[in-house]
């Protein structure tokens, strides 16, 4: 059967990251369905104009249910978004295992209360450089059937 994943990216939080995004959500459709893969679209701006078509209840509690499926979730965290805290602080409490990525050349530091989480193999923080997300990933998968 297949593995299902969910990614987690900025979307109020701001866009600017959304073609690592990209680049994330193509090697994670090598390894299973992505749940969440609109996350990376273009279409979908900060602004919320296509929140429109459905209203923000309707997205919470859509994701909840792809949340509660997930058998990992992958998180580009670079980015703050409320959003993307949300969803992990709830993958948590579900016992998801949990990958956090994040860019230290961004010049930002990673929230204490994500990188303070990473104390097993369960909740993993991972710092990478744009050109190794893919090999990140690669070798997080890898290990996948181990853990
Ligand atoms: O607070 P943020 O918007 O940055 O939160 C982003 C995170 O929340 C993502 O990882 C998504 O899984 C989830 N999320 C937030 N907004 C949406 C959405 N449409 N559709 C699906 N997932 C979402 C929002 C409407 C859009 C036009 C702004």
């Amino acid at each position: 059967t297949t593995m299902n994943i969910y990614f987690c990216g900025s979307i109020r939080g701001g866009r600017q990251d959304i073609n690592i995004y990209q680049k994330i959500v193509n090697k994670l459709q090598q390894y299973g369905k992505v749940l969440t893969e609109h996350i990376s679209y273009d279409s979908l701006s900060e602004k919320g104009e296509d929140a429109a078509l459905d209203g923000d209840k309707s997205i919470h509690d859509r994701d909840m249910e792809w949340l509660i499926k997930a058998d990992v979730i992958i998180a580009e965290v670079t980015q703050p978004s409320l959003g993307v805290g949300y969803e992990l602080g709830r993958a948590v409490a579900l016992n998801k295992k949990v990958l956090c990525l994040f860019r230290p050349e961004s010049g930002k530091v990673l929230s204490a209360m994500i990188r303070g989480a990473s104390t097993n193999s369960l909740f993993q923080v991972q710092d990478y450089r744009e050109e190794d997300v893919e090999s990140y990933l690669e070798k997080y998968f890898d290990c996948f059937s181990k853990n």
